[in-house]
Order: C-alpha cells, then sequence, then structure tokens
C-alpha cells in the first residue's frame, strides 16, 4: 500500500476550485495541486489551496468537544448545550438566545442544509451572520429590483467584452459573488480579447494593475460616481431600451428624475473623480458591446452600501446588459428547483431591541450584536450560539462584542479552534477536518460565472462515534429545541415536507406524483446525500424523478463526474428569476428613491468630505481570520501593515516600519507604517483577520504572528440603513506617530 489520490473542492474560498490530494495510509494529506480535469478551475489553485493538506493536518485543530474548558465526551458535550441552552430559554425567553453564523458556513453543504434548523429550533428573533459585514446590500437591492434577495446577477467575464468593477480585488481575494476560478486568467482574458477593464478604488491593487484602466476614488464615495453615470447615461441619450427587456422594466421615468442632481460636475469634489473621467466611463458602457458593472466588498460595507449594490444592476440594465451574453446574468444552480413559489421580498418584518434597526433576510445586523448582549431588559441576550464565526475579530467594534462576550451566561460554538471568539464558550463542538467532510458547494454555485456541479465526498472516512458537521447541527438543533429527539428526524421532516410541495406545484417535474415513491428512489447515502440527491433530481438539469431519465442524480454526478460537470455558458433565465409583486424589473424601488434623500444631502454638506479614512484590504495568503495558524501562510514579511500615502507619511513624521497610532470614535489600534503611492492620500488601509494576541486561545502560529485589529477601529454604530451593514471602509480616522 502507498500513496492515493482522491479529488475534492477547495472548501476555502468562492473561487470553486477542483483539489488533486495525495494522501498517505494514514490519511494524512501529503501534498494539493489543481485538479487539471475539473471543467471549471482545469488545474487553477492559489496558496491557500495548496497548503490545505497543513490546514487539515493542523495540531491545533480541536479533536474533541470541549467543555468549561476541559476535553469532554459528545454525549457530555450535547447534554451540557441542552441544559445550558434550556436554562437561557426557561429564565428570560427564546430571544434571550442569539444566534451568529460566520463566513465558512457559506462553502460547506453543513451550513446552509442545517443551520436554519438551529435557527428554527431555538424560536429566536436573534439571528447575525457575517453577511451583515459583507454583502446583505446586495441581497437587499436585489430582492427589492428583482423579487428574489437571491437572485444576484454575475458578471459573465467570459464573454463580456468591457468590466467595469468597483471595490473588487480578485487578485487577492480570487473573487466573490462571482465564483470564477482562475479570476485573474479570466480577466487576461478580457483584455486578450480586445475588451476593456476598468477599475475603481481607492488603492492601485494588483486587479486595477492588470486593468486597462484605474480610477481613484474617495471612499464612500461610489453612490455618487455611480449616480453620476446613470446621470450621463440620460442626459446623453445613452440609454439602451434593450428588446430583451422591453416592457419588463418599471421605473425609469423616476430613475432619470433622481439622478437629475447628481451631474459628473456635481460629484467631482466629494469623489475625487474628474468630471471627464466620469462621462467617458458612462460613453465607454454604453458603447460597449458587451457589457458588465461589478461592485463588490468595497462597495458594500459603506454607508451608501444598498443604492451603490441597486445602481451597479441600474447599469447593468440600463446599457441593455442585464440577463444576457457577456453582461450580468443569473446563474442557474443544479440544486435549485425554478418552480419554488416566491413570497416579494420584504424587510422590517421585525426590529432590533435597542436600536430598532430592521430585520433583512431573517437577521438583524452584527453590528448591533453588543447593544443586544449588554443592554438590560426584557429580551436582552444572554446565550450565543456561533457556528464557524469569529465576530471577536470580524464584527465592527470587534473590541466591545469581545467584552461583551465575556458577559454571556452561556455559549457554545461549533468550530474547529479554540480563537478570540471560542475561548468565551461554555462548549465548543469541533467538526471534522475539510479531508473528512463532503462537499458541495450549495451558496456559492448560485453564484457561479458558469452552471456548474460538483460533489467531493469525504476523502477520509470518519472515525466512529465522531459526527460529521451535518450531525453536529442537526444534534445542536435538537438540543436547541429542548427535546431529545433523534436528528435524523429532521432530514425525514425535511425531505417529507419538500416532496410533499414539490408534488403538489403544477410546472414541477414531479407535479402529481406520489411523495412515497419519490422517498424510496432517493441516493443510499447518508441523510445529507439524500437531501442533496433530491435537490438535484428536482432542479433544473435534474432527472425529475425519472421524468428526465438522462437527468442529473447524486449518484450520476458522483460516479460519472468525480471532478465536477460543467453545465454549460450563463443563460438568460429573466423569467425563471423575477418575482417581483408587479412581475417586471423595479429599477427604482420606492426604498432606494427614498435613501436618495440622503446622498443628496451629503453631497450639499461640504463638511462630509475631507479628513483622513480608514479602509480594508485582503491578502492572497490570508482567509478572513483562521488561516493565520497555517505556517506556510504567514512565513515571511508582516503584511498587517497601515498602508497610507508617502504624503500623510510626511506629515504625521513617521517612515517605513514605524509605528502609527489610528484612532476613531470607536477606538484606537497600533500599526506598522507602509507608505505607498498605491494608496490616495488621505486614505489608510489596513487588512482585517488580526489581532491573535488574546489569551485563552489555542492557535499557536497565529499567536505568534498575532498583527493587530482593525476592527477595533471600525464602528458599530454606522450601518448602511437599508440593509444593516457594517461601515467597515471610509471609516473617519486620526492618525500620530505612536511613541
Ligand atoms: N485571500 C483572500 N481571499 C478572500 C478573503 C480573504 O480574506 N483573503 N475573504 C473572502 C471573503 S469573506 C470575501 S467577502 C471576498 C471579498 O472579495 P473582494 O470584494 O474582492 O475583497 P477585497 O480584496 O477586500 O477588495 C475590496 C477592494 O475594495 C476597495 N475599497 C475599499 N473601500 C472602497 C470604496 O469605498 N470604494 C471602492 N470603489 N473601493 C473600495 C479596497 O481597496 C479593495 O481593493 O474575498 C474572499 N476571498
Ligand atoms: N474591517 C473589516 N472587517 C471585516 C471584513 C472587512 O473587509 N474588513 N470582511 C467581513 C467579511 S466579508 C466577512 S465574510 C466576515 C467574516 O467573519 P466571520 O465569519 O465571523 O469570521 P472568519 O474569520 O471567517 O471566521 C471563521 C470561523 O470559522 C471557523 N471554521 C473554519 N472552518 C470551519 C468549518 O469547517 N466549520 C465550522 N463550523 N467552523 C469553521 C474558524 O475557526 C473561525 O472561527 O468578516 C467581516 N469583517
Ligand atoms: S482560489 Fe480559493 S478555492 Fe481556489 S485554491 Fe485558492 S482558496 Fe481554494
Ligand atoms: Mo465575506
Amino acid at each position: 500500500m502507498g500513496d492515493r489520490t482522491a479529488f475534492r473542492t477547495c472548501p476555502l474560498c468562492e473561487a470553486l476550485c477542483g483539489l488533486e490530494l495525495t494522501l498517505d495510509e494514514a490519511g494524512t494529506v501529503k501534498r494539493v495541486r489543481g485538479d487539471e480535469k475539473d471543467p471549471f478551475s482545469k488545474g487553477f489553485i492559489c496558496p491557500k489551496g495548496a497548503t490545505l493538506g497543513s490546514l487539515d493536518g493542523d495540531p491545533d485543530r480541536l479533536a474533541e468537544p470541549l467543555v468549561a474548558g476541559e476535553t469532554a465526551g459528545w454525549d457530555e458535550a450535547f447534554e451540557a448545550v441542552r441544559r445550558g441552552l434550556s436554562e437561557v430559554v426557561a429564565r428570560h425567553g427564546r430571544d434571550a438566545v442569539a444566534v451568529y453564523i460566520g463566513n465558512p458556513t457559506a462553502h460547506s453543504i453543513a451550513g446552509p442544509l442545517y443551520g436554519s434548523a438551529v435557527v428554527k429550533a431555538l424560536g429566536t428573533r436573534n439571528l447575525y451572520t457575517a453577511s451583515t459585514a459583507d454583502q446583505m446590500p446586495k441581497h437587499v437591492a436585489c430582492g427589492h429590483m428583482f423579487g428574489d434577495p437571491l437572485a444576484i446577477p454575475v458578471p459573465d467575464l467570459d464573454r463580456t467584452g468591457h468590466l467595469l468593477m468597483l471595490g473588487a480585488n480578485p487578485l487577492e481575494s480570487n473573487g466573490s459573488l462571482a465564483s470564477a476560478p482562475d479570476f485573474p486568467g479570466r480577466l487576461k482574458a478580457i483584455r486578450a480579447r480586445g475588451g476593456k477593464i476598468t477599475v475603481v478604488d481607492p488603492r492601485r491593487t494588483r486587479t486595477a494593475a492588470l486593468a486597462d484602466e484605474h480610477v481613484f476614488i474617495r471612499p464612500g464615495t461610489d453612490a455618487f460616481f455611480l449616480m453620476a453615470l446613470v446621470h450621463t447615461l440620460f442626459a446623453e441619450d445613452l440609454v439602451k431600451t434593450a428588446e430583451h427587456l422591453a416592457g419588463r422594466v418599471n421605473g425609469l421615468d423616476d430613475l432619470r428624475a433622481l439622478a437629475v442632481d447628481f451631474a459628473p460636475e456635481d460629484v467631482a469634489d466629494a469623489t475625487g473623480v474628474p468630471a471627464a473621467v466620469i462621462r467617458r466611463t458612462a460613453r465607454e458602457l454604453a458603447a460597449a458591446d458587451r457589457a458588465a458593472v461589478y461592485g463588490r466588498i468595497g462597495t458594500c460595507t459603506q454607508a451608501y452600501g444598498t443604492l451603490n449594490s441597486w445602481l451597479v444592476d441600474v447599469l447593468n440594465v440600463l446599457t441593455g446588459n442585464l440577463d444576457r451574453p457577456g453582461g450580468a446574468m443569473f446563474p442557474r444552480p443544479a440544486h435549485a428547483p425554478v418552480y419554488r413559489r416566491k413570497k416579494p421580498f420584504t424587510t422590517a418584518r421585525w426590529r432590533s431591541r435597542v436600536r430598532g434597526l430592521p430585520e433583512v433576510n431573517g437577521e438583524l445586523p452584527v453590528a448591533t450584536l453588543a447593544d443586544e448582549i449588554e443592554t438590560p431588559g426584557e429580551g436582552q441576550v444572554r446565550a450565543l450560539i456561533t457556528i464557524g464565526g469569529n465576530p471577536a475579530l470580524s464584527a465592527p467594534n470587534a473590541a466591545r462584542l469581545d467584552r461583551a462576550l465575556a458577559g454571556l451566561e452561556f455559549m457554545v460554538s461549533i468550530d474547529p479552534y479554540l480563537n478570540e471568539t471560542t475561548r468565551h464558550a461554555h462548549v465548543v463542538l469541533p467538526p471534522p477536518r475539510p479531508a473528512q467532510t463532503p462537499h458541495y458547494d450549495i451558496a456559492l454555485t448560485g453564484l457561479a460565472v458558469r452552471d456548474y456541479a460538483r460533489y467531493s465526498p469525504p476523502v477520509v472516512p470518519l472515525p466512529d462515534g465522531r459526527p460529521s458537521e451535518a450531525e453536529l447541527l442537526a444534534r445542536l438543533a435538537v438540543a436547541a429545541s429542548g427535546t431529545d429527539g433523534d436528528p435524523a428526524l429532521l432530514d425525514e421532516m425535511i425531505i417529507k415536507s419538500t416532496l410533499a410541495k414539490a408534488v403538489a406545484i403544477p410546472g414541477s417535474p414531479v407535479h402529481g406524483r406520489e411523495p412515497d415513491e419519490l422517498r424510496k428512489m432517493l441516493d443510499t447515502g447518508t441523510l445529507t446525500e439524500q437531501r442533496l440527491d433530491m435537490m438535484l433530481r428536482l432542479g433544473p438539469y435534474g432527472d425529475g424523478f425519472g421524468a428526465e431519465p438522462a437527468g442529473l442524480t447524486l449518484t450520476r454526478l458522483r460516479t460519472e463526474h468525480p471532478h465536477g460537470l460543467d453545465l454549460g455558458a450563463l443563460k438568460p433565465r429573466l423569467d425563471e428569476v423575477l418575482c417581483t409583486t408587479s412581475g417586471r424589473i423595479e429599477l427604482c424601488p420606492s426604498t432606494c428613491a427614498a435613501d436618495v434623500d440622503r446622498l443628496r444631502s451629503a453631497l450639499r454638506d461640504p463638511g462630509a468630505s475631507g479628513g483622513t479614512v480608514l479602509i480594508g484590504r485582503r491578502h492572497l495568503r490570508s482567509n478572513n481570520s483562521w488561516l493565520h495558524n497555517v505556517p506556510e501562510l504567514v512565513r515571511g514579511s508582516n503584511t498587517c501593515t497601515l498602508q497610507l500615502n508617502p504624503a500623510d507619511a510626511e506629515r504625521i513624521g513617521v517612515a517605513a516600519g514605524d509605528t502609527v497610532r489610528v484612532t476613531s470614535r470607536a477606538g484606537a489600534v497600533e500599526a506598522v507604517a507602509e507608505p505607498t503611492d498605491t494608496i490616495m492620500a488621505g486614505v489608510v488601509s489596513l487588512p482585517h483577520g488580526w489581532g491573535h494576541d488574546r489569551p485563552g486561545t489555542r492557535t499557536r502560529v497565529a499567536s505568534r504572528h498575532a498583527g493587530v485589529n482593525v476592527n477595533a477601529v471600525t464602528d458599530e454604530q454606522e450601518i448602511d440603513p437599508l440593509s444593516g451593514n457594517a461601515v467597515l471602509n471610509g471609516v473617519p480616522v486620526t492618525l500620530e506617530a505612536a511613541r
């Protein structure tokens, strides 16, 4: 017996790369390469994927549950969870238990399939996720425009001839809300076929350097810039009433009226972008044969996050590029039935107790979690469940949240590490390592630039008695409900109700059939696999339980397509997607229109601009807060530096390597200066996810490369009002040389 090879999708970022793993007899991952046979990633890999073996074999990864800091058995740990949660619920009610769901749950099967069961079992209104520190504005904008917060158009990278990109740096991040393995290669291909890329960013990033044009913009002012583009399209009669969108768009006149006040000349000072550049950008966008506008986290995590997200797709509509090849298109994931009935999008079905912030997508803003924990009174949060999240580092004003976590009556975390957040937990339940975990990207294939499906079974079997993450979440849901039922019943219930609904809906491939008969046809694997099989078979490429004999099933995906299945380029599908009450695209939703008042007032307030502001950044070898324990990824020079323009460095009297004190309303942090002319004057940048110097953690490598936490400075009081999203970019700060 020697080494063996196994294949799976990389679970680390949104790029969905296929990996080829070499394992020894003991199941240790010895080498990782790109899977050349993956039809989507074609062998592409980045340094994070290449070091997945180190992450997988990290000796600091928890192998067993911790109860009160001591190693415990699984039954004992779950009993502690059941007791801890029921005591809080009995004393303070269901809303006293909050749930925080973090980023890695969007990269797993378990998160999307079982996360909401935990929340439902608790019956709490206090759900928080990393989405409100990320893309919630995009959900809100798409909810209002298309009726479905999950209907997010992605740039059709492989066919576009013109890409206008704002607040995204895919050469470091590998892309987001646009899953595209080898995003850098796809960008280069746009240029190679004669297309143009324009990047709008306060920093000249590696992505900007690759582009044809880089436009510096003052942080937080994209909405002015985008409005001026809209203004120019109308003013110069460049709005294309594309044939395929004719009669399907509401609100064109309202939009034209809104944009009147935002001529390029009116916004040039605020944005720092010359009026001539704005006009030219609008003209080029309108003239391009196939163009896409794409905005990412730099446009979301700011005070006008929803307006930005909305205006990006407004531009895609006005230039006739929405839902057409080479433009911005809606992916058609294999696991999501197209016939599901959707309720029209609304927000504010409830509000947060302390600040009165609206619910969005069933969630409250993470920016107010500390308020809810710290503020006494009826409904105060006394217990917390975290699932794959590290809000003690990732949330705005994380230092405050960190203190708040320490005061909870009970906390349980599903997490492989004892880190800045989970050190506060009374019980930590570690999921198995990636090699032992099955993979299917439920969340991300819905955002991919080609239709694509891949199922990766675990490459190493779980040891007896060790629960998978799906089982952990199912058991947590049972514990949260206060009962001691069989977690398997949860899957059975979901399968039963999904099939019952599917047979009742006219237009579904199984309309009129017997649910019991369908149930018997499901894959013979784990219950998780059976649920996935059901979803694929009911999906747009599925076999419809025999109705389309050549269609997709999980068995077929697993056995015939172990390297993944390419389901083709994106297809126009507005009809399948659109579910607004009017049945049309709402180009000027009233909520967005009303928020433009705020934008207009800010434009008239000359005090609003000026002063130093802080933004974030990402590095290829990092992934939020949790890859800093992988030695290969933190080797070399410190990347947690404060980038600032040489002019600003000179003004405060610091040189490279000196320490700068950065102070905001929320707090202060000291970081090493890295003067660079790649960043605008008046703007400074610190990456997030660092600050691993807290006591009580067990991430030995990360502790030696602690860095500082930028979220000690970001302000939890500043949010985008429509989405509740945190403002992590454009934070007003003052700088001084530290002694
Ligand atoms: N290597 C690596 N990859 C990652 C991650 C990681 O931490 N490391 N995180 C993953 C996650 S969770 C996400 S959400 C994605 C994010 O993926 P991206 O959105 O590509 O994220 P960033 O690389 O942070 O790029 C954001 C850019 O916005 C710019 N920016 C800041 N403020 C503004 C502004 O006001 N206006 C404009 N126009 N630009 C601004 C920043 O300078 C930065 O270049 O990346 C994912 N991939
Ligand atoms: N200033 C600033 N702050 C930011 C950002 C920014 O750009 N600037 N970006 C924001 C964004 S986009 C995001 S997405 C958030 C991320 O915010 P979070 O999701 O809160 O933080 P992460 O650092 O991704 O933490 C992931 C956690 O999941 C654990 N984990 C890893 N693998 C698994 C697994 O398989 N199962 C489980 N259960 N747990 C696992 C890790 O140990 C870690 O504790 O941060 C946000 N915070
Ligand atoms: S780009 Fe993302 S998905 Fe691809 S190997 Fe790197 S971390 Fe993994
Ligand atoms: Mo994110």
